[in-house]
C-alpha cells in the first residue's frame, strides 16, 4: 500500500512536563522517521508526499476560530517577547467561564486546550497542517479505489477536539479525513481507534452525528489518560445516540482480551455497513511502551492487521501514538503487512 509522508513533521519538536521538569516530549521526530525507515525496509509500497490542502478543509472536524488560533498561535506568542515553546497553564474548568474567548495568547492557549501536552513551537503549524494533508491525501487515494493507504501522520491527532488541542495532538487527522470522505460522497464512515489512549477528540467531533460511527478500544479512563473521557456509557447524543462505541479495557490487557474486544467492535461496524474505514493507528498498546499499560507483543500487531482486513472495507490508516521508538516501526509495519495478507 502507499505510504504518505512529509518531512515537515520535523519542524515540530516540543517539550512536556515530566517529573517536575521540562523534558523533550515522548512525541518526537524520531518516531515518524523510524516508522518510515521500516516501511522502506519492508518494501511495503511507494512512499509519496501529501498534497497541500486548503485549511478550510480542516473546518468541520474543527471550528474555524480554532484553526485560526493554531495558525496564529506562534506569532501571537512571540509578539509578547517569548522565544521558547508556548504551553497553556490555566483552563476553564467547571466553575470558570468557558463561553468567552480571551483576547490574549496566555488565555487563548488555555481556552483551546485540555492539558499542557501540546506545546506550540515555531514549526508547529507547518507540521500539523502537513500532517492533516497526509490524511486528506490518503483518503483521496482510498476514495479513488485503492483498497488501503497509510498516512504517516505526525503530530498525531485523536485527542484534538472541535476546539481543543492536547495529548500531543492539534489537528485531528483521522476526523479531518472522515469528514472529507463524507464531503466526497461516502454515506457512512467508521473511525476505529486502536491507540492505547481514548480518542476523546474524535469522539467529541462526531458525538452528535450518526454519519460517522466512532469505535474505540483503549485503557479504561478510571486508570488511564485522558481520564475524563472514554467510558462505556458515552454512547452519543441526539442524532448521534448509539453511534459512539467505547470499549475500555483493563490495564495489562494482552492479545486474547484485546482480540475479544475487537470482535465486539467488528460486529458493531458490520451492522453499520460503512463505505469506508479510518483506523486511528496507535501502537502504544505495545508491551514495552513507556507511557501505556497494555501488553501486545510485536506479533500481535500482525494479527490486528489480519483482523481488520477481514472487515473487507476500503481502509485509511492514520498514524497516532506509540512511543517505544526502537519498536514502533516494526509494529506499524506488522499491522499493515497483516492487513495486506
Ligand atoms: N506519564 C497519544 O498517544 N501523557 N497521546 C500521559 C504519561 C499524555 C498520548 C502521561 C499522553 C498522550 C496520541
Ligand atoms: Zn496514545
Amino acid at each position: 500500500m502507499i505510504t504518505y509522508y512529509s518531512t515537515e513533521h520535523q519542524r515540530h519538536h516540543g517539550v512536556e512536563l515530566k517529573d517536575a521538569a521540562i523534558k523533550p516530549s515522548f512525541e518526537n521526530p524520531g518516531r515518524a522517521d523510524t516508522i518510515l525507515a521500516q516501511v522502506r525496509q519492508a518494501a511495503l509500497g511507494a512512499v509519496q508526499p501529501g498534497q497541500a490542502h486548503d485549511s478550510s478543509l480542516y473546518v468541520g472536524a474543527h471550528s474555524e476560530r480554532y484553526v485560526r488560533f493554531l495558525q496564529q498561535a506562534w506569532s501571537d506568542w512571540t509578539a509578547t517577547g517569548q522565544t521558547h515553546d508556548a504551553l497553556p497553564l490555566i483552563w476553564p474548568v467547571r466553575d470558570l467561564r468557558s463561553d468567552l474567548e480571551p483576547a490574549t495568547i496566555d488565555g487563548r492557549l488555555g481556552f483551546y486546550s485540555m492539558d499542557a501536552g501540546s506545546p506550540i513551537t515555531a514549526g508547529t503549524w507547518a507540521a500539523i497542517s502537513a500532517s492533516a494533508d497526509l490524511a486528506l491525501t490518503g483518503m483521496a487515494t482510498v476514495q479513488a479505489g485503492a483498497p488501503a493507504a497509510f498516512a504517516l501522520c505526525r503530530p498525531p491527532g485523536h485527542h484534538a477536539g472541535p476546539e481543543m488541542m492536547g495529548g500531543y495532538c492539534y489537528l485531528n487527522n483521522a476526523a479531518i479525513a472522515a469528514q472529507q470522505a463524507r464531503r466526497q460522497g461516502a454515506q457512512r464512515v467508521v473511525v476505529l481507534d486502536v491507540d492505547f489512549h481514548h480518542g476523546n477528540g474524535t469522539q467529541s467531533i462526531f458525538y452528535g452525528r450518526d454519519d460517522v460511527l466512532f469505535v474505540s478500544l483503549h485503557g479504561d479512563p478510571v486508570h488511564c489518560y485522558p481520564y475524563f473521557s472514554g467510558h462505556a456509557d458515552e454512547t452519543g447524543a441526539g442524532a448521534g445516540l448509539g453511534f459512539n462505541f467505547n470499549l475500555p479495557l483493563s490495564k495489562g490487557t494482552a492479545w486474547p482480551a484485546y482480540q475479544a474486544a475487537l470482535q465486539v467492535a467488528a460486529q458493531r461496524v458490520q451492522a453499520y455497513a460503512p463505505d469506508v474505514l479510518v483506523v486511528s493507528l496507535g501502537v502504544d498498546t505495545f508491551e514495552h511502551d513507556p507511557i501505556s499499560h497494555f501488553r501486545l507483543a510485536s506479533a500481535d500487531f500482525v494479527r490486528l492487521g489480519e483482523s481488520l482486513a477481514a472487515w473487507g472495507l476500503p481502509t485509511l490508516f492514520v498514524m497516532e501514538g506509540g512511543y517505544m521508538v526502537d519498536d514502533i516501526g516494526r509494529n506499524v509495519v506488522n499491522v499493515l503487512q497483516g492487513f495486506e495478507g
